[in-house]
């Protein structure tokens, strides 16, 4: 049980660098393993690991979890953020294992994640409200790149909070780790909104995690660092459908450098701090990618400390 993420991450880097169980390889690659990991975060709000070794990209953080609450699988957006995601499309058009959005949150209203939370609402005690990722059919073609990395997601709701448990087949402890936590942990706070109960716990269940062999040296030197003294974050407010379609607008915009964001417009402030936030790393990383030059103060300054840190990690030398 961690109070962060960040403690839980460098408590699983420890484990596998200190005592591993196997070397293990597959698919040309090299890795220390451990089976049978899990971690338990008392404040999933606490996401992020801060740590210059692994510098943490919270701009891809939060369009991996929009792109998964929009229910999308193109490459068109996500290969923005992460280039290294285009080797796993099939057709260079989408993604299959890796967008677990389809299989969780469409079609909008009949989704597996609509009747979980339906479910979870007739019967708050129930023990089923469990949704499916990793599908049968991933197996039969034995040369498809992109195979889903998590079996599935349970919610429980028990003295009146909402607790979360992610199943993964195998997870990489230096790269997808932090990305799947961030959005599982994110999924979590959305779903205890749109239930009105509180944010309980997350565990994160794993059969294999392990450290690839070239990013063992990183890894030493994330354990290494000290804790930072992290200032709070802001709270998400509960997210109706038009919400995250006025999101997707103003990415789409952003990502395709049509206009700058305007922050003076009452359909951005209508969003609330928290995801003005979100669409702030956007305009700051609408910036980075589409012009020279350090991102603009007037964006800077209305981040908040953590972001701000967060960019200044990611993007040194786009940071004044
Ligand atoms: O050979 P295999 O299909 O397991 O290779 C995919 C690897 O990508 C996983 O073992 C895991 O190391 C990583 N991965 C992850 O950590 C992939 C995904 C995509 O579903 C993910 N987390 N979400």
């Amino acid at each position: 049980r961690f109070d962060t993420f960040h403690a839980a991450y460098q408590s699983v880097l420890h484990q596998l660098l200190a005592e591993p169980q196997y070397a293990s390889s597959s698919r040309g690659k090299s890795s220390s393993e451990i089976l049978g990991v899990s971690f338990t975060l008392t404040d999933p709000r606490q996401r992020t690991p801060y740590l210059t070794a692994r510098r943490p990209n919270i701009v891809f953080n939060h369009a991996e979890a929009l792109w998964y609450l929009a229910g999308r699988a193109d490459l068109d957006m996500i290969g923005y953020y992460a280039p290294r995601l285009r080797a796993l499309s099939a057709d260079g058009q989408a993604l299959t294992g890796t967008a677990y959005g389809p299989r969780l949150f469409s079609p909008r209203g009949r989704s597996q994640w609509d009747r979980v939370v339906d479910l979870l609402r007739s019967d708050p005690g129930s023990k089923r409200a469990t949704m499916l990722i990793m599908r049968p059919d991933e197996l039969v073609n034995p040369a498809n790149p992109d195979v889903a990395c998590t079996l599935g997601v349970q919610f429980l709701i028990r003295d009146n909070a909402l607790h979360t448990v992610a199943f993964m087949r195998g997870n990489d402890a230096w790269i997808g780790l932090v990305c799947d936590v961030f959005s599982f942990t994110l999924i979590a706070e959305y779903t205890a909104l749109a239930l009105g109960v509180d944010l309980g716990t997350y565990t994160h269940l794993v059969s294999s995690m392990h450290l690839n062999v070239q990013d063992l040296d990183r890894a030493a030197a994330a354990v290494a660092e000290p804790t930072l003294a992290v200032p709070p974050t802001v709270a998400m407010p509960r997210t109706s459908p038009q919400v995250l379609d006025t999101l997707m607008t103003w990415e789409r915009h952003l990502r395709h450098n049509e206009r700058p964001l305007n922050l003076g417009s009452s359909e951005i402030s209508h969003l609330g701090p928290y995801w003005v936030q979100v669409l702030l790393l956007f305009e700051a990383y609408r910036q980075v990618t589409h012009h020279d030059g350090p991102i603009s103060g007037r964006v800077l300054r209305e981040l908040t400390p953590a972001h701000q840190w967060l960019l200044a990690a990611r993007w040194p030398d786009r940071v004044p």
